[in-house]
C-alpha cells in the first residue's frame, strides 16, 4: 500500500487496476463519442479558432487541488474538439494522415508499459521486436546484412546518416573533434529536406558546407551538377564526404536518380544516404517501387512509416549497410547501464547504438501493423494511395482553372495552381503571378474556417515558383476516388468571390 493511498485511507494497490481501467474506459468512450478515430465525411476536419479565442475556450489553467475525473474527461473533450482530425478522410494537409489501428494499439501497449528501449533487461520483448522489424525492413531495402535503429523522427534519422558518414571518413572525429578534421563538405539537392541544413549546424559542419545541388524542373537532383559541386569543393581544398539523395521530396514528391548518384559516390568515395522518409513506403509496392531503383546501393537510408503508411507519430527507421558502425560511432559505454558482466547476452543491449539514452518503443507500432496486414496488406494500402493520387492528378490535368506544377505523376503529393475564373485568359505577367500567389492562401483560409477540407500550399522560392496547392494522399484512412472529386469540387466552390 503506497503512503499516499494509506494517507487517503484507501487500499492502494488492490484498487489501482480497477481505477485505471475505469478512467481509461471513459477516455476510450470519449474518443468514440467525439469520433476522433473515425470521423465521418460530414464532420468537420477542424473547428478552427484563432489562438487568443482558443485560449478562452480551453480549460488551460492548472489548479492547486485535484479535479474529479469527470472534469478531466471534460477537459479532454475540449482538447479533442478543437484538435485537427487527422483521421478525417478530408485531411490532405501534410505528409502524414490518420493512424493505422494496429499501430495505435502498439502505441497504447508500449505507453502503458512505459518501457525504455535501451537494454534487453528493461525491454526484453521490445528489443527482439525492434530487431525483427528492422531485419524485415533491411531486407526490403536490399541492405540484408546491415543494422538499424528507430529514431525520434526523420530529421534525426538523417542526422545519423551524416554522423556515420563522417565517422567512417574521419574516425578520429569522435575523440578529437572537428578541429582535427579536414574542412568537410556534404551535398543535398535544393529540393531536399531542410533537416540537412539543421544537421549541418548541429553537427558543426556549418550550413555553408551543406552544398545545395541544383535539381531539375521535376525536383530530381541533377547528377552532372553534383559532380560540378564536388569538383568545385575539391578545388577549394575541402573534403567532400556525404551525399544526401531524396526518395520522395517534401513538396514535389520527386525521386533522385539513385543509380547515377551511387556511381558518383563510388567514384569520389562518398557516403550515399537516401532520405526516403516520405517515398520509402513505395518499396512495399510491386507496382510503384521502380522509382526507388538503386536505393539498395545506399550506405544508409531513413524511412518514416509514420508518414505515408499511417504508423502513429513518431516512427522513423534509420538503416545502415555496415553492421557495427552504429555502435562504434555512437557508443559511450555508460557503466551503470551497459555493464559488461551482465548475466545475459549483452549484444542484445542496443541502447549504445543510439545518440539518445531514453528511447521510446517505436518499433512495436510498425511490427503490429506489418504482422496484422502482412506485406500484401501494406502493399494494398500504398497502392490505393498512389492510385487515388494518380486519379486526382489525371482529373485536374485538363480541367479548366487547374494547372499542374509538374505534368508527370511522381508520388502521392500533387502540386497544382488553381486559377479562378477572374484571372483566366490573361497575359501571365509578373503582376498576374502575384495575384495567383494569393489564391491558394485565400482558398485555404476559407476551407479551414469552414472545416470542410485541409490541404496545404507552398511556394518553391528557389525555383521562382509562386504559391500552389500541395495535395497529399496517405494510406490512412484509405482514400476513395469520390474523396478526390470532393477536393476538386470544394476548391472550385470556395474560390468563388
Ligand atoms: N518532414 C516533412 C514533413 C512536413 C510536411 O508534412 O509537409
Amino acid at each position: 500500500i503506497s503512503i499516499v493511498a494509506m494517507a487517503e485511507g484507501g487500499c492502494g494497490e488492490s484498487q489501482k487496476p480497477a481505477t485505471v481501467f475505469d478512467f481509461l474506459s471513459k477516455i476510450v468512450r470519449l474518443l468514440q463519442d467525439e469520433e476522433a478515430l473515425q470521423p465521418r465525411r460530414n464532420d468537420q476536419v477542424v473547428q478552427f479558432q484563432h489562438p487568443r479565442e482558443l485560449q478562452e475556450l480551453l480549460p488551460l489553467a492548472l489548479n492547486k487541488d485535484p479535479l474529479p475525473d469527470d472534469d478531466i474527461v471534460e477537459a479532454c473533450r475540449q482538447v479533442i474538439k478543437y484538435s485537427v482530425k487527422t483521421n478525417h478522410p478530408y485531411f490532405f494537409n501534410q505528409l502524414y494522415g490518420g493512424v493505422d489501428m494496429y499501430g495505435l494499439a502498439g502505441t497504447w501497449i508500449s505507453e502503458s508499459l512505459n518501457t525504455n528501449q535501451y537494454t534487453f533487461e528493461v525491454g526484453p520483448a521490445f528489443t527482439l521486436v525492434e530487431h525483427a522489424v528492422l531485419t524485415h525492413t533491411l531486407n526490403m531495402f536490399g541492405l540484408a546484412n546491415g543494422d538499424g535503429i528507430f529514431c525520434p523522427g526523420g530529421s534525426i534519422s538523417n542526422m545519423y546518416g551524416i554522423v556515420l558518414a563522417r565517422y567512417k571518413k574521419v574516425p578520429d572525429i569522435k575523440t578529437k573533434g572537428l578541429s582535427s578534421a579536414p574542412p568537410l563538405v556534404a551535398f543535398t539537392s535544393d529540393d531536399g529536406h531542410y533537416s540537412m541544413l539543421k544537421a549541418a549546424h548541429w553537427l558543426g559542419l556549418g550550413t555553408d558546407n551543406m552544398i545545395k545541388v541544383k535539381s531539375d524542373n521535376e525536383g530530381r537532383m541533377i547528377p552532372s551538377e553534383l559532380v560540378a559541386c564536388i569538383q568545385k569543393a575539391l578545388k577549394a581544398g575541402k573534403q567532400p564526404f556525404f551525399v544526401n539523395a531524396t526518395a520522395g521530396t517534401t513538396v514535389l514528391g520527386a525521386f533522385d536518380p539513385f543509380e547515377a548518384l551511387a556511381d558518383i559516390c563510388t567514384e569520389y568515395h562518398l557516403w550515399l544516404h537516401v532520405d526516403a522518409c516520405w517515398g520509402g513506403s513505395l518499396m512495399l509496392s510491386k507496382k510503384f517501387s521502380s522509382v526507388l531503383k538503386g536505393i539498395s546501393r545506399a550506405d544508409s537510408i531513413s524511412w518514416n512509416p509514420h508518414k505515408m503508411l499511417g504508423a502513429p507519430l513518431q516512427c522513423s527507421a534509420f538503416l545502415v549497410r555496415e553492421k557495427g558502425l552504429l555502435h562504434h560511432s555512437n557508443a559511450a559505454a555508460a557503466h551503470y547501464l551497459f555493464q559488461q558482466d551482465k548475466f545475459y547476452d549483452i549484444s542484445y543491449d542496443t541502447g549504445d547504438k543510439s545518440v539518445q539514452c531514453g528511447r521510446k518503443v517505436d518499433a512495436l507500432k510498425l511490427w503490429l501493423m506489418w504482422k496484422a496486414r502482412g506485406d500484401s496488406g501494406l502493399e494494398k494500402v500504398v497502392d490505393n494511395a498512389m492510385e487515388c493520387a494518380r486519379y486526382f492528378c489525371d482529373r485536374i490535368r485538363n480541367r479548366p482553372g487547374f494547372r499542374l506544377v509538374i505534368p508527370e505523376f511522381q508520388c502521392t503529393n500533387t502540386c497544382f495552381w488553381y486559377i479562378p475564373p477572374r484571372l483566366r485568359n490573361q497575359e501571365e505577367t509578373p503582376e498576374w503571378w502575384e495575384k495567383v500567389n494569393s489564391v491558394a492562401p485565400k482558398i485555404k483560409e476559407r476551407l479551414v474556417l469552414a472545416g470542410c477540407l485541409m490541404i496545404g500550399y507552398t511556394p518553391l522560392s528557389h525555383k521562382g515558383i509562386k504559391n500552389f496547392f500541395r495535395m497529399v494522399v496517405t494510406c490512412q484512412p484509405p482514400a476513395t476516388v469520390e474523396d478526390m472529386d470532393y477536393v476538386i469540387e470544394k476548391i472550385e466552390e470556395y474560390a468563388i468571390d
